[in-house]
Order: C-alpha cells, then sequence, then structure tokens
C-alpha cells in the first residue's frame, strides 16, 4: 500500500476554484452569509473563499431535504444501493483528487489522506450500501427518521462525512451537513460526486459556515435528527438545544485515551502503536492514545525506545509522500495545544521533543513528550488534540484500569501484552467505546464506534450505526 517516492505529490490534480457556494437541492448557490477564506494550514495561503449559509439559506436546504425525503425514502433498499454503490466507486476513482485536496485543506500528510482516509471513506459508502436492501434484517425496523442535520468537524472531514451521510442515506433518510469551517472543500467536491451519481436532488445538502450555521441546522423545526462530531462543549449546548424537542440525537465527544503498555509486551511493536496512537493525524484524533501508561518495570526501555523512534518521524510538507507529522489545521488549534504544554512544563512535568526543524510559515508543532506526568496534571485530563503525549505508569493491572477510567471521558483504550486472559480482563473492566489490543487507531465500518460518559452516547460505524437512522 505504502509507496514512497520523494517528489511531493503534485497538487495540481486538483482544481481549486476561487470561491464556493452552497449545495443545495443539486444546486451549487449563493449564500446570504459573508463568505469565509479557508486556508492551507502548512503554508497560510488562501485556498479559496466559501459561502455562509444564514439561516434562511439552511432553512432552503432542510425544506430541500424534506421534498427529497418523500421521493428517497420510498426508493426499494436496492434502489438506494446502487447510488451508494455508485457514490463509493467515484470517490475510489477521485481518490486521489480528493486525498490531496484534503491535506491541502487539512494539513494532513497525504500518506494518511491517501493510505487511511480515503479507503476508509469508499468503504463506508460500499459497506452501508450493502445494508440499504437488508434493513429487515437488522433488527431496528426498516423506517427511516426524516430529515438529518449533521455537524462534523475538521480532523477527518470527509472520512466524518462519510460516518454520517451514508448510514442516513442507506437507512432512506436525506441530510443537511455542515462541515467545520477550517475544512470545508473536500466536503463541497463530496457534493460534486452526487451530481456526478445523478443522485436525486436534496438528497444530500451540503451547507458551510461556522458555529451559526451548526446551530441552524440543529435547531430547525424540520430537522428530525442531529448528528454531532466535535468538542465536548458544542455537545453539550447541542445537547440542551435538542432537549424537549422530537429530535434523535447523537453525539461523538473528546477523549482522553489510555494507551497501557505492559511488561510482558512486544516492546518494538507497543511503540509503533504509541507513535500511531498519538502522532497519527498531529493527534487531531477523538480517540487518540494521548496518556501513555506504562509498567513501572519497563518504563525505562520503553521510553528510550520510544525516543529513539520519535527521532525519526519527519515533520512538514504535508503532500511529501515521506512526511510523517503534518500541520497543526488553525492557529487556534496550534495555540491551545502551546497553551497546554506550558501549563504541562508549569505543573512541573517533563518536557522532551526531539531535533526537528519546522517550516518557517504555517502552523506546527513538534512531536512531543512529556514524562513524570501526575494523575491531577492538566495535561493527564484535557484533550490537547495535538502530538503531546502525557506518560504515566503504573505498578499492577488494578491500578492500570483506575487510571485509565479515572477522566471524565470514555471513547477508547489499547493494551498491550501478550497474555490474552490480561485482554479480556482489562477491557471488561476499561470503561471505553473501543478496546484495541495489541494494535491502536484501527477503523473499520462493521464496527461500532462511540463513547462512554462524556465522550457521548450513540454509535456510529457497523450494524449498531443503523440504528441511529430509523425508527425502532
Ligand atoms: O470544535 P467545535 P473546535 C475538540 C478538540 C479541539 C476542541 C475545539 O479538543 O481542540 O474540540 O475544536 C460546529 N452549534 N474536538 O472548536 O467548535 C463547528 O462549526 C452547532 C474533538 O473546532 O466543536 C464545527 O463544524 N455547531 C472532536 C463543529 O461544530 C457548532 C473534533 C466542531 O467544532 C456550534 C473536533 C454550535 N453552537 C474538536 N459551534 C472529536 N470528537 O473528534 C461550533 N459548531
Amino acid at each position: 500500500i505504502f509507496e514512497y517516492a520523494p517528489a511531493p505529490e503534485s497538487r495540481d490534480i486538483v482544481d481549486i476554484k476561487p470561491s464556493y457556494g452552497l449545495f443545495i437541492d443539486g444546486e451549487f448557490t449563493d449564500g446570504s452569509g459573508t463568505p469565509f477564506k479557508t486556508i492551507n494550514p502548512a503554508t497560510e495561503e488562501t485556498l479559496a473563499e466559501v459561502a455562509t449559509a444564514s439561516t434562511d439559506d439552511v432553512d432552503r436546504a432542510v425544506q430541500a431535504a424534506r421534498k427529497a425525503f418523500g421521493v428517497w425514502s420510498a426508493l426499494p433498499g436496492a434502489e438506494r444501493a446502487k447510488y451508494l454503490f455508485r457514490i463509493a466507486r467515484i470517490i475510489q476513482e477521485r481518490a486521489r483528487e480528493l486525498a490531496v485536496l484534503e491535506s491541502l485543506d487539512n494539513g494532513k500528510p497525504i500518506r494518511e489522506s491517501r493510505d487511511v482516509d480515503l479507503p476508509l471513506v469508499a468503504a463506508h459508502f460500499f459497506y452501508y450500501a450493502g445494508w440499504a436492501d437488508k434493513l429487515q434484517y437488522a433488527g431496528f425496523g426498516t423506517k427511516p427518521l426524516g430529515v438529518a442535520g449533521q455537524v462534523i468537524p475538521w480532523n477527518f472531514p470527509l472520512l466524518m462525512l462519510a460516518w454520517k451521510i451514508a448510514p442516513a442515506l442507506a437507512c432512506g433518510n436525506t441530510v443537511v451537513l455542515k462541515p467545520a469551517e477550517t475544512t470545508p472543500l473536500t466536503a463541497l467536491l463530496f457534493a460534486d460526486i452526487c451530481r456526478q451519481a445523478d443522485l436525486p436532488p436534496g438528497v444530500v445538502n451540503i451547507v458551510t459556515g461556522a458555529g451559526e450555521t451548526g446551530a441552524a441546522v440543529v435547531g430547525h423545526p424540520d430537522v428530525d435528527k442531529v448528528a454531532f462530531t466535535g468538542s465536548t462543549e458544542v455537545g453539550r449546548l447541542i445537547a440542551r438545544a435538542v432537549a424537549g424537542t422530537d429530535k434523535k440525537l447523537t453525539l461523538e465527544l473528546g477523549g482522553k485515551a489510555a494507551n497501557i503498555v505492559f511488561e510482558d509486551a512486544a516492546i518494538d511493536q507497543a511503540v509503533e502503536g504509541i507513535v500511531n496512537g498519538i502522532f497519527f493525524n498531529q493527534g487531531h484524533v477523538c480517540c487518540a492514545g494521548s496518556r501513555l501508561l506504562v509498567q513501572e518495570s519497563v518504563q525505562e526501555e520503553l521510553l528510550a525506545s520510544l525516543k529513539r523512534r520519535l527521532a525519526t518521524l519527519r515533520v512538514g510538507d504535508p503532500l511529501d509522500k515521506n512526511t510523517d507529522v503534518g500541520a497543526i489545521n488553525s492557529a487556534e488549534q496550534l495555540a491551545k495545544i502551546k497553551e497546554l504544554s506550558q501549563i504541562g512544563e508549569a505543573e512541573g512535568a517533563e518536557r522532551w521533543s526531539p531535533a526537528c526543524e519546522l517550516p518557517e510559515r504555517g502552523f506546527w508543532f513538534p512531536p512531543t513528550v512529556f514524562t513524570g506526568v501526575a494523575q491531577s496534571h492538566t495535561i493527564a485530563r484535557d484533550e490537547i488534540f495535538g502530538p503531546v503525549l502525557s506518560v504515566l505508569t503504573f505498578r499492577t493491572p488494578a491500578e492500570a484500569v483506575e487510571k485509565a477510567n479515572n477522566t471524565p471521558y470514555g471513547l477508547s483504550a489499547g493494551i498491550w501484552t501478550e497474555k490474552g486472559s490480561r485482554i479480556l480482563w482489562m477491557a471488561d473492566r476499561l470503561r471505553a467505546g473501543v478496546v484495541w489490543a495489541n494494535t491502536f487507531n484501527k477503523f473499520d465500518p462493521a464496527s461500532p464506534f462511540g463513547g462512554y460518559k462524556e465522550s457521548g452516547y450513540g454509535r456510529e460505524g457497523g450494524l449498531h450505526g443503523l440504528e441511529a437512522y430509523l425508527d425502532v
């Protein structure tokens, strides 16, 4: 799968227009709000100007989705499946273009967008296309909810879109989706793919803009279901906005996952899992393994090995196929990572980064490891959402469980051990929606994903992902 070559991936493969409109009822149209710029976080150059959807524009989109719902939900599942399969195939055909655009707008390395995000995006459409004519076997009934209002973040712009749109459409719902304001471009390219696939107008509508546009989608009285992925703060606002209405809600919020390494683990593999866990996608991952819990007896060996490995990571141009760590998505996110890292130092943890030269322009942060972290430290509790690892230690499995669970979040966890019985014992006790054993950040459309506690509720992916879009 991996193809190493020194030349940067060409950006000529994408045709970025100077300005973009909203996608409503199968057409690109102007927005009535003030347009905003989306920039390349690796260079700070403006990529394009994008329309802002006002409350009226959102209303047009919801009305289009409502009208289309009558047609779409009445189609036999096998007919809906044909459209979803067609979309999946076009995504595969245009994968390079989508991957380059994703890396330009988001800052993630091309190797990740091309070899992880895009294959998963296509896989989600294929997977849910497969369910569209088999809903009666899913066990939740076959009745769609209506119009789904979906608000997504900037860390996996296309993948989050796929997680939201593919199951909604398979079940017969129509969609109004708002991408994040720092990464709107691939959602708009996806709109073009919907047209290419001859998807009936209004089945998918894309409204761009900031939080106000998102709030307008969530608050629209004719939206039947709200699906949100983003910060815990905004998740709370949305839960309040939806409370007392007839809307259904699923939330996928933050995390502070523990990646737990036992003394019997294969240390080299664990090191790869730790690197993948926190430096993949610059740590902009809700299920990132941001807390390393290492058994005291192997702490020294593991940290020495981890530091050697980190010294080999290449930080830089996201379009270079050799890049491991790309740009931080925005100036705001960079400021948050810097601030939390400073707090980490001030509270007494020891900060370490490999020697690495960061580009002058753009938003960059080096891979960073904090050792000597106590559970009370801010960097052990708050989601940093950047390439920053906090290292804590434990002696016994029970202590590992206690520390891993000592967080308001509960999205994911990782265990590294050669002992199968220990994996099961730990997985039973970890309060996390996903527990990986001897791997990390492994995703599969057939597997449900979602959080315990403040990480949200509802599941996306797999059979369980259908439940969120059907009236049981
Ligand atoms: O998130 P927001 P931000 C965490 C991560 C990050 C922090 C802040 O810790 O540092 O959140 O990121 C839309 N009504 N995660 O500020 O604001 C917004 O336009 C409706 C974890 O970017 O939650 C965007 O489309 N929508 C996370 C989306 O919500 C609103 C991924 C997410 O943005 C809104 C991202 C409102 N009132 C950040 N306000 C994860 N779980 O993966 C904003 N939005």
